[in-house]
């Protein structure tokens, strides 16, 4: 958590984060799974469902809501496609996990742990570098998170940036001062210094301050002042959901001296 002080002064408010579909992800052709959110297949949760790349650029995109506190784990099975990849993405495109599978392989086997909030969420099948076609099949399965280590990191996610469990929850591999743990709530990789939720801007020019941290899809925020930092009380005014790598708000009461902010993960 860093803080950064402002000066300037308005009134009013509004949230300023992005949302809703991206538009240009419309359907490409007619095939047996939408190019693109709009028409989304919904996870068949615990079943199996057939789909097909027809032609190198088809995306087939399937829908769900991601939910806190599970471990969703998803398995592209190529049948007569050689390579596929599997994205998960936020409502507005955002990458946010993806395997591939290789030649030889049996499935991509994809596995996300969501640790809070609810959100709109799309999953897309696609060739692998778009040079494969053929059929396959894909299964969604959700359970609690696994945490064998009993250290409140979920075991996927320690593999996934550690390739160990070794690592604890107050923790901090990467120096960046956000321990492991806070980076797993943050959605923010804990083995980059680089990568980390901070205030990059407090921007004084406009009739608004406005606020700009460095965010994550599938993550909730508070955004909070303190009008005598440093030692008043912080008041949160207002919730931003993440889409992209950066969010906004605008501070709708304007600014005083010592008014200063910060943001932190809505639980
Ligand atoms: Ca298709
Ligand atoms: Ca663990
Ligand atoms: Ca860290
Ligand atoms: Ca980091």
């Amino acid at each position: 958590m860093r803080m950064l002080p402002q000066m300037s002064a308005t009134i009013l408010a509004f949230l300023a984060a992005a949302s809703g579909i991206q538009t240009g992800w419309a359907d490409q052709f007619a095939d047996d799974h939408a190019d693109g959110p709009v028409g989304a297949t919904p996870a068949n949760f615990g079943g199996s469902t057939a789909g097909s790349v027809e032609i190198f650029i088809d995306r087939d995109f399937f829908s769900f809501t991601v939910q806190g506190g599970t471990q969703y784990t998803i398995t592209a099975t190529p049948t007569t496609l050689d390579d596929l990849t599997v994205l998960v993405r936020s409502s507005d495109g955002e990458g946010v996990a993806q395997e591939a599978h290789s030649v030889g392989a049996a499935a991509a086997v994809l596995e996300y742990v969501q640790p809070s909030g609810s959100f709109p969420c799309f999953v897309d099948v696609r060739g692998f570098a778009d040079f494969a076609i053929g059929a396959y099949t894909i299964q969604f399965q959700q359970g609690a998170i696994v945490d064998t280590d009993l250290d409140d990191l979920p075991d996927v996610w320690e593999q996934q940036f550690f390739n160990t469990l070794a690592n604890g929850p107050g923790g901090d591999a990467d120096g960046d001062e956000m321990t492991n743990e806070e980076e797993y709530l943050a959605g923010t990789n804990p083995a980059s210094a680089s990568s980390l939720l901070v205030v990059t801007e407090v921007d004084v020019a406009g009739p608004l301050p406005q606020v700009t941290w460095s965010s994550s899809p599938l993550r909730r925020y508070h955004v909070q002042s303190n009008s005598t930092f440093p030692t008043g009380n912080w008041v949160t005014m207002g919730t931003v959901t993440g889409f992209s790598v950066s969010a906004t708000f605008d501070d709708p009461a304007g600014s005083a001296p010592n008014r200063a902010y910060r943001v932190e993960i809505a639980p």
